[in-house]
């Protein structure tokens, strides 16, 4: 697929491509280049697109269940089919290395055909009242749903929501990221003339305070799924309340690494390298806060950064270890960052020399702070850089409290051999995704989503499919 041919159809509306009058630039990250110019969706264009759901969720709520899994497995197969194009297209827009916009897509397959076999298995339940009624509940569509996305896993994410919300009867209208349009663009290209009726699935391309607030706040809209930053989160969440529509927010993170010195050291060292190195630190789960027991605390940071530096930096479509960052305002925030702890950097740091042709790209080495304070933006805020910092700890006790200091609570690590205290520790650890001895550990067929602000509501699993339905009661008198 090629980016500038697919990017000119348009939005996806009703089933058809609509051309739209204005543009946004999409940036390759490697080169600071223009990829290709991506329709950029108004309120005129969502209201089309919410008004052409709502013209087909009727009929699409009406298909059984089992017919609804057989198209959503149908799905998958033309993600299937075209998943090396696909996987090329997340690489090159979102500068992830390749095989890992591979995992992503299989991902986003693996969304499709889980929901595809749970159709027909999840629904409301039989109350158990008195002999003199029969009451129970149903599982309706909501209607139209409305799917917010980010960029930084531009497939799987949209993948898991629409997903979910098709298995359960609705019609959706997508606002892919501003910053990596292409592979939700590519899905539309895929489903065009497929299983699904025209205007079950629409894409608004555009900015956020435009395509995206506009449907967030659409009063023709059943329900909004947004995963992206803590004040967008809340912004949508505020446009989306004047209508009373219910939202499930994924927001941000900053993962806890909690190493015992009881772990297998090898281990841990490799799973806290790819949580900082995994799509370049760009993911809610990068587990960027290390918290390492003080016996083995030297050993662990000195293995740790011999591993950042023969971290390999490049274009993701090359296949490095590690891409860039998503865009220069991005590079130069992390920067100044870093530039304000500049003499604890243990490794890293700096941008990587790269051959004349990335010499414009976002690229950043894997970087490695120690003896921060705490509180200081480096270790407290949400970077979505390839940045953490590293901190010794005395005992169990003290490694809860740092685990649980700040604002998120969206995913964690904890590497010991003492079976008793994975335990303690997991269920003592104030996040919605817990790791033991390997990080990160998803699957795509339990839940995610977050504690404190990283969110409320679940993604993914069956826990995600009640945000996609109404639940009715309904009661009968037998006697
Ligand atoms: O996010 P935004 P950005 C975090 C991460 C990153 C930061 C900024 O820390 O550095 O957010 O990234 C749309 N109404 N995460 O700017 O703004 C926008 O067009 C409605 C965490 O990309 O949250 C895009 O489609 N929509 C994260 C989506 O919201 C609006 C993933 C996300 O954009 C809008 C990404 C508005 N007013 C970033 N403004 C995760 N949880 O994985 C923007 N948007």
């Amino acid at each position: 697929m090629d980016p500038t041919s697919l990017a000119a159809r348009g939005a996806f509306v009703g089933g058809a491509w609509q051309e739209t009058a204005a543009t946004v630039g999409d940036v390759d990250p490697a080169r600071d280049e223009t990829l290709a110019e991506v329709a950029r969706c108004g309120a005129v264009e969502v209201d089309s697109a919410v008004e052409a759901a709502r013209a087909a969720a009727d009929e699409w709520r009406g298909v059984s269940a089992l017919d609804r899994g057989r198209t959503l497995n149908e799905l998958a197969d033309l993600i299937e089919q075209r998943s090396e194009e696909v996987a090329w297209l997340v690489s090159l827009d979102s500068g992830k290395p390749l095989s890992q916009a591979r995992g992503d897509v299989r991902n986003s397959v693996r969304h499709f055909r889980f929901y595809a076999g749970a159709v027909d298995k999840v629904g409301g339940r039989e109350i158990p009242l008195d002999d003199d009624h029969v009451t129970f509940t149903r599982w309706e569509p909501r209607g139209v749903t409305a799917h917010i996305t980010p960029w930084n896993n531009p497939i799987s994410i949209p993948a898991r929501s629409i997903a979910a919300a098709l298995a359960m009867g609705n019609a959706v209208v997508v606002k892919p990221s501003e910053l990596a349009p292409l592979p939700v663009l590519a899905l539309a290209e895929l489903f065009f003339g497929g299983p699904l009726p025209d205007g079950v699935f629409n894409v608004v391309p555009g900015l956020g305070h435009e395509a995206g607030a506009a449907l967030a706040g659409h009063p023709r809209v059943d329900s909004v799924t947004f995963t992206g930053s803590v004040a967008t989160g809340a912004a949508v969440m505020e446009a989306a309340s004047r209508n009373i529509t219910p939202v499930s927010l994924e927001l941000g993170g900053k993962a806890p690494q909690v190493v015992f010195a009881d772990a297998d050291m090898t281990a841990a060292v490799a799973g806290c390298r790819f949580g900082i190195v995994r799509n370049a630190g760009q993911s809610c789960i990068a587990g960027t806060r290390i918290y390492v027991q003080e016996q083995a605390y030297e050993e662990f940071l000195d293995r740790l950064a011999k591993e950042l530096e023969a971290v390999t930096v490049g274009a993701g479509t090359d296949d490095p270890d590690m891409g860039p960052l998503i865009t220069r305002a991005q590079l130069e925030r992390i920067e100044r960052i870093i530039d304000g702890v500049r003499g604890k950097v243990v490794v890293g740091g700096v941008r990587p020399d790269l051959p004349p042709d990335l010499a414009k790209g976002f690229f950043l080495r894997p970087t490695l702070v120690a003896n921060v304070d705490p509180g200081e933006t480096v270790a407290a805020e949400e970077l979505f850089a390839p940045v953490a910092t590293i901190a010794p700890f005395t005992d169990e006790e003290e490694a809860l409290v740092l685990a649980n200091r700040g604002e998120y609570g969206l995913s964690a690590g904890v590497w010991t051999g003492n079976l008793g205290r994975a335990h303690r520790v997991a269920n003592g650890i104030r996040a919605g995704s817990i790791s033991v001895n390997a990080y990160p550990i998803r699957y795509y067929h339990g839940p995610h989503g977050g504690y404190k602000k990283s969110g409320i509501g679940r993604e993914q699993g069956l826990e995600a499919l009640e945000h996609y339905v109404e639940i009715k009661k309904v009661g009968i008198r037998i006697r």
